[in-house]
């Protein structure tokens, strides 16, 4: 999978098809919520072995049905392809 850091014009495009994201602090954010704290772990597993596979892993921390998302390619200190890739695989 492509791996490389996103221009300002595609990260306007992208914000845009995905709706509820945004920028904050130089990271790919958004916060999650869920009917419940079972839905949302379930949800979280299904995330981790897909992040994994792709050898690409969230920030993110969950509070009952809330999951909280961070995005960022640490060793590029950027956000990059992989970060919409695991944020598209989010929201599918
Ligand atoms: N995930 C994220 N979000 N950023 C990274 O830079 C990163 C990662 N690096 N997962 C990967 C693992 C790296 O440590 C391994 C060796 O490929």
């Amino acid at each position: 999978m492509e791996r490389r850091a996103l221009t300002d014009n595609e990260m306007g495009a992208i914000l845009e098809a995905l709706p509820g994201w945004e920028i904050q602090e130089g990271k790919l954010h958004k916060l999650f919520k869920f009917a419940s704290f079972a839905e949302a772990i379930a949800w979280m597993v299904k995330v981790a072995i897909y992040a994994d596979k792709i050898d690409h892993h969230p920030d993110w921390s969950n509070g009952y049905n809330k999951v909280d998302v961070e995005l960022l390619t640490h060793d590029l200190g950027a956000i990059s392809t992989l970060d919409v890739a695991l944020a598209k695989h989010m929201e599918g």
